[in-house]
């Protein structure tokens, strides 16, 4: 029967299937083209990806996070990037080989994403209103009607035996044109004006989205930050031991960790930007703009800052010198009173522009601690990717409860009356940094040669400070490493170790002891929900 078809100069049986998945595609490309031009006219992240790739890292179980952030680190939004267009594509074949069967319920399928991508951008915290659906469903309407039309230009049904002599079951397509005359011309005029168009519409949207995000780069070019105040001392020079493989005592900016849920980093425009302060205590809500930051006393800080995430020997540590303005001064300003001087508020709630909220303990903030709003970081704005214009600091917290960026606003509240955003997934109100220690070299299983090897590494104990780093060699004692000068007690400290490495395999292991006589347990715990604990050993083979 095949055979006889194609005689008669029939299509074969795959040709409208292949085509329908072809045009599901193009539809999908014009949907996401036209949505993200909409989305750029109003408001970049109301585009369906970004909207729908939020709400998933939203909804995604913190424990698979953890695990993302593990294992992809820093390129975990570009793995979640590509597994969206990945899914997208998949989806857009679907609705095609459905368009190809029944056109009508396929086009519907098309509206139905688009009202997903819709409600997605609505509910995000960042959601302005109704408004941010537009981009979604207008996407969805153009993707709908070009593969309605797509759909109708295909040569019809040829696999249905019950139908003889190329009378054709699919009644759609049979008014349009028989079996042995499809409007090949027309389909494929058709799809190559739909890309092109989709492709244009894409560009036009990229650029025009492109713009406010210029605004946001010529707003950090252009800025030169004001002298502090209040300098940071000079990192003393014993605070680096001299030996290879050591984490540099600062990290420089562009080897900074960095943990967010943010799909796109968001790009702020510095003169557009403000600061509410507001909540419980304050006398009355004021407002900020950079400028008024700027004017005020700016202070320099060196400041280690730590992920919770961050496993035992990990990478998620990093110490910067910061410049910002003292967070407990501006709230003193406002009336704010720390709880133990009898304030009302006992949480400080920061929000950032796309959505994040973290709690902060106000007597933390209000203790005598630098706890800094920061613009700079190593001599230079903060970096978009790390909280432009402005964001939180506060040493001796973990990032989560602390460290805000892109902040816009901030509520004095209580922890009773508001969990932020990672309380509600389950880690802790209060998080303290623990006391860590890590080895950086020798690396795992290097293979030093006998003789003296110097193991060294880094030791944390933000805001109470490093006071002993202890080495132990296999089931050996615990014997002392020698500390390097410490900077301050919000940064981390630098150890070295001159060990006679005999022949064989060997664990070093590494713990640390911080100012209040604290010692680094041995207890491992898992990161959720308030920080890993346990001692980081390294095995090698000493050859
Ligand atoms: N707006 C926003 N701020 C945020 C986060 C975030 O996801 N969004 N993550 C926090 C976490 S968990 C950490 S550890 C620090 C990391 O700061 P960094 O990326 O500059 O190293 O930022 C904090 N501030
Ligand atoms: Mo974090």
């Amino acid at each position: 029967m095949t055979g006889d078809q194609e005689q008669r100069g029939h299509p074969r049986t795959w040709v409208r299937p292949a085509l329908g998945a072809l045009s599901g595609v193009l539809a999908g490309f014009a949907a996401l083209s036209s949505a993200e031009l909409a989305a750029a006219l109003v408001r970049p992240e109301a585009g369906p990806v970004v909207a729908v790739g939020g709400a998933a890292i939203d909804r995604t179980p913190a424990a698979v996070k953890d695990w993302a952030i593990r294992n992809f680190g820093t390129h975990d939004k570009l793995v979640l990037q590509l597994g969206i267009l990945l899914v997208l594509a998949l989806f857009a074949l679907a609705v095609g080989l459905l368009a190809v069967r029944h056109r009508r319920p396929g086009a519907a399928a098309v509206l139905v994403l688009g009202g997903v991508g819709a409600v997605s951008a609505v509910s995000r915290p960042d959601s302005t209103g109704p408004v941010d659906a537009l981009p979604s469903l207008l996407g969805s309407v153009a993707g709908a009607l070009l593969l309605y039309a797509l759909v109708g230009r295909l040569p019809a049904r040829n696999d249905s035996s019950a139908v003889p002599d190329g009378v054709v079951a699919d009644r759609e397509g049979a008014q349009r044109c028989g079996p042995e005359e499809w409007d090949r011309r027309g389909f494929v005029v058709a799809a190559t004006v739909a890309a092109a168009a989709s492709a244009g519409v894409g560009a036009l949207g990229r650029a025009l989205g492109g713009s406010s995000a210029r605004d946001a780069v010529g707003s950090r070019n252009g800025l030169v930050l004001p002298g502090p105040a209040s300098s940071a001392p000079p990192v003393p020079r014993g605070a680096r031991v001299r030996v290879d493989g050591v984490s540099p005592f600062l990290t420089p900016n562009g080897d900074f960790y960095r943990v967010d849920t943010a799909l796109v980093v968001p790009k702020v425009d510095a003169r557009a930007w403000r600061l509410r302060v507001h909540g419980g205590g304050v006398r009355e809500p004021v407002t900020l703009t950079f400028d008024d930051l700027l004017r005020r006393e700016l202070v320099e800080r060196d400041i280690t800052l730590t992920c919770v995430s961050n496993e035992v020997g990990g990478p998620y540590v990093g110490n910067a010198r910061w410049i910002g303005v003292r967070l407990a001064d501006l709230l003193a300003e406002c009336g704010v009173r720390p709880p133990s001087r009898g304030g009302r508020a006992d949480q400080l709630v920061a929000r950032s522009v796309d959505g994040m909220t973290i709690g902060t303990p106000v007597e933390d903030v209000m203790d005598g601690r630098d706890a800094l709003l920061a613009v700079g970081m190593n001599g230079e704005p903060l970096p978009f990717a790390h909280g432009f214009p402005v964001r939180m600091v506060v040493p001796g917290l973990y990032g989560y409860v602390s460290a805000c960026k892109w902040i816009k606003d901030i509520e004095l509240t209580t922890f009773d009356a508001y969990d932020p955003y990672w309380v509600r997934r389950g880690w802790a109100r209060e998080a303290p940094v623990k006391t860590q220690s890590r080895i950086d070299t020798p690396k795992p299983f290097a293979r030093p040669r006998a003789g003296t090897v110097m193991v060294a590494g880094v030791a944390w104990a933000q805001h109470r400070g490093i006071d002993r780093v202890e080495i132990r060699v296999d089931d050996g004692p615990w014997q002392d490493a020698t500390l390097a000068a410490e900077d301050s007690r919000d940064t981390w400290r630098q150890w070295s170790f001159p060990w006679r490495a005999g022949k064989g395999g060997h664990t070093l292991t590494v713990r640390a002891t911080d100012r209040t006589g604290a010692v680094q347990t041995v207890r491992r715990t898992r990161t959720e929900p308030d920080g890993a604990s346990g001692h980081h050993s390294v095995v090698v083979t000493v050859e």
